[in-house]
């Protein structure tokens, strides 16, 4: 993937989350206020567990950032645990001579099996501190930076909540209220359906159980031509769900009509190419968008829709039966606390790394070390755009 690339650190209960986002040009507008929108916005949702009251996720820029604008250098960014302070005995970086008390009731559904046996561990905490999804703020923190760099171009990446349980929302239509979205408990558009969907996830909580669903992410603004066809690890579709698959609980990711498309006719799925008499100020148009604006690997200039089932949370209230990692006898597997729901955050997340992968999509074809050389790139490669014989 491109230039352009992140790395995160750190444990759920650990003293915080550290990113480094590498490859940024400079010049590009960044602040910390910035960052904090979608640190907010993923914090959110209903369904969330007791760890929501506790943290105030910010993204604190640690480098890379002068008075406003990118440096061109290393961005660092810190999220501060605030549960750091309920956990620094146990969590503490320096040996103790006390014993810590291990987690060994293995939960189906985490990493905590195939981890602790991969790692030679004999304490669950080991592998989930990493393992856990509070990864997911050092994701959006990043996503915020990638966000940053798509804004001038005009590139908009929004998200929304399509089903939770067996909940389904109607479609979306052409012009989504993003900010409405945003103000849905779930983030869902269509307000009958968000309170069937809120009803779903009290259900859930009522019966000691977690509940997934599958969230959208809309990527509008992206010039034709991203990606390449010429080579597997070039192609945007393989990158968007690669980024996308990585996010914690994510076992199915769609790119435009997904797997229904599989199901119909060719005639039926192929988005028409509309003839120049039908222009609308844009080079080209279509008639529809079951490719999800992708077509050979590469952006097709119509909004690049990415969709995502994420199961159920594998922190069950009401614990299915497992082994002790210790003993190998029959137990409930280990709880604490959880979240019910986080789809309507885990769409936030989306957004992050459809966001990434995007902006590191823009460097590679238009590169720049200054967004003012990246922004001149753009636009002497949009001057090329359309039918060939025709004077522009
Ligand atoms: C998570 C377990 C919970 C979630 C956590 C992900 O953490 P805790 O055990 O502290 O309650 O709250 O998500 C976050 C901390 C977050 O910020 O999203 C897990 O096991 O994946």
């Amino acid at each position: 993937m491109g230039e352009l690339r992140f790395l995160t650190a750190g444990e759920s209960h650990g003293k915080g989350l550290t990113i480094i986002v590498e490859g940024m040009p400079a010049g590009v507008p960044l602040t910390e206020e910035y960052l904090e929108v979608d640190m907010r916005r993923r914090q959110g949702g209903y369904g969330r567990g007791g760890r929501q009251q506790i943290e105030r996720d910010r993204a604190e820029v640690m480098s890379g950032v002068r008075r406003g604008l990118t440096l061109g250098s290393p961005i660092a960014l810190w999220v501060q645990n605030r549960d750091w302070e309920n956990w620094h005995e146990v969590m503490a970086v320096e040996p103790r001579d006390e014993p810590v008390k291990r987690v060994t009731r293995l939960r189906p559904g985490h990493a905590d099996l195939a981890g602790t046996q991969k790692y030679l561990q004999d304490d669950v905490r080991q592998i989930l501190e990493r393992a856990s999804a509070r990864e997911t703020a050092a994701r959006v923190a990043m996503g915020g930076v990638a966000r940053a760099l798509l804004d001038p171009f005009g590139i908009a990446v929004h998200s929304h909540t399509v089903t939770i349980g067996a909940v389904e929302a109607p479609p979306l239509g052409e012009r989504a209220d993003w900010a409405a979205i945003d103000a849905s408990p779930v983030r869902c558009h269509d307000a009958a359906t968000a309170e069937r969907m809120v009803a779903a996830i009290d259900a859930s909580r009522e019966a000691g159980d977690t509940i997934g669903g599958i969230f959208e992410v809309i990527a509008t603004g992206a010039p034709i031509g991203l990606g390449s066809h010429v080579q597997w690890d070039r192609r945007l579709s393989g990158q968007l769900c690669q980024a996308v698959g990585s996010i914690h609980a994510i076992k199915g990711v769609e790119i435009g009509g997904g797997f229904a498309l599989a199901g119909m006719p060719g005639s039926m799925v192929h988005d028409v190419i509309l003839p120049p008499d039908r222009w609308d100020g844009r080079p080209w148009r279509r008639a529809s968008n079951n490719a999800g604006g992708i077509e050979g690997g590469m952006t097709n200039g119509e909004a690049v829709v990415v969709r995502a089932a994420i199961k159920p949370i594998a922190t069950l209230p009401k614990p299915l039966p497992s082994v002790d990692l210790a003993t190998g006898e029959p137990v409930q597997a280990h709880y604490e606390r959880s979240d019910i729901c986080v789809v309507p955050a885990a769409g936030v997340i989306g957004e992050s790394m459809v966001a990434m992968v995007l902006a590191a999509a823009m460097l590679e074809k238009f590169g720049g070390d200054h967004l003012d050389e990246t922004m001149r790139n753009y636009r002497a490669y949009l001057e090329t755009i359309g039918p060939r014989d025709v004077e522009r």
